[in-house]
């Protein structure tokens, strides 16, 4: 029999993932210096989430989310004078260094091999103008302490990790933003009920039963951040069902946006959900190419917003 988990039953029940306390004190050092210079902060989640099938992994499911969305925007969030604190998927993509990696422009295509009796690796003249901006964003959010990692692999470890980085952001109030764009898996597999060690074929077929992951959004938004700006996203792959899924989104966890993508357009189709209005953002698509990217426009769309209701008060 599957259990219908709720949030506090699997917060009580559920073994801590054994790096949270460190990354909790972590997240609370760096809420306490960026509030104490006023600045915003944003938590961005990035990345897919994992379900270990054994205790002693070998096999998971996983999903399609390589963690652009939420890299890209942390970008723009920096740039836009928030710290970020960016929870994602360890491996996944990461702002900045993302442009050089998961192949799409390998880092070693840019470097040339020093000439006899030189020590130093030169980067080829063709890339110096494209590297050089990102390079220097990069060290600047470094030397500025602006942006704080913190992985995840699992769905456990995601979700306790929400929970207390929440928490440890209660004290900023407003100047909170939650940007929850990481794919969190709807399903896993409770830890008492994994196979301890790897599950053995022996020609069988495999029967999975996967209980629903809780849905912590309400206790988010009612208790963990109360006064946070609270942005979730939605994921679906039918047209029909996206603003339905998103205003009823809205409707059970009453926070402020759900930005809505199917998952063939999200890189040029995006709509901001909010309870009385629906703002589409689109960019021409392939063979066009887009001007920039979606999230340059997504952050603009919500950083205006988060100012607006900060201002509200
Ligand atoms: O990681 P990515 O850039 O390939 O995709 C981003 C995304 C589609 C995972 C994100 O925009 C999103 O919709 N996240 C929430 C998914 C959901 O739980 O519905």
């Amino acid at each position: 029999m599957s259990r219908a988990w709720t949030a506090e039953a699997f917060y009580t029940q559920l073994e801590e993932p054994p790096a949270l306390a460190e990354h909790t004190q972590h997240v609370r050092e760096f809420v306490a210096r960026q509030g104490a210079e006023g600045r915003k902060v944003v938590l961005v989640t990035s990345g897919g989430t994992t379900v270990p099938l054994e205790k002693n992994v070998v096999r998971f499911l996983d999903n399609f989310s390589a963690g652009t969305r939420g890299a890209a925007s942390a970008e723009y969030f920096l740039e836009a004078g928030y710290a970020v604190i960016f929870m994602s998927r360890q491996f996944s993509q990461f702002p900045f260094t993302r442009w050089y990696s998961h192949t799409t422009n390998p880092l070693f295509d840019l470097l040339e091999e020093p000439a006899e009796g030189e020590e130093r690796v030169r980067v080829s003249q063709d890339h110096v103008k494209g590297l050089l901006p990102i390079l220097h964003s990069y060290h600047e959010a470094k030397r500025r302490g602006r942006l704080l990692t913190v992985p995840f692999v699992t769905v456990i470890e995601y979700l306790f990790l929400l929970k207390n980085v929440s928490e440890a952001m209660a004290p900023l109030g407003r100047h909170g933003m939650h940007y929850l764009a990481a794919a969190v898996s709807d399903f896993f597999v409770p830890t008492d009920k994994l196979s301890e060690h790897k599950i053995q074929s022996d020609n069988q077929s495999l029967t999975l039963q996967l209980e629903p992951v809780p849905k912590v959004l309400g206790a988010l938004v009612d208790s963990w951040a109360p006064d946070a700006y609270v942005v979730s996203f939605k994921l679906e792959t039918d047209d029909k069902m996206l603003i339905p899924k998103a205003e009823r989104s809205l409707r059970n966890y009453g926070h402020h946006l759900v930005i809505g993508n199917l998952l063939q357009r999200r890189k040029y189709e995006i709509v901001l959900v909010e309870p009385h209005d629906h703002t589409w953002i689109r960019l021409p698509s392939p063979p066009a190419a887009p001007p920039h990217e979606i999230e340059r426009d997504i952050v603009a769309a919500i950083a205006e917003r988060h100012q607006a209701w900060i201002a509200s008060v």
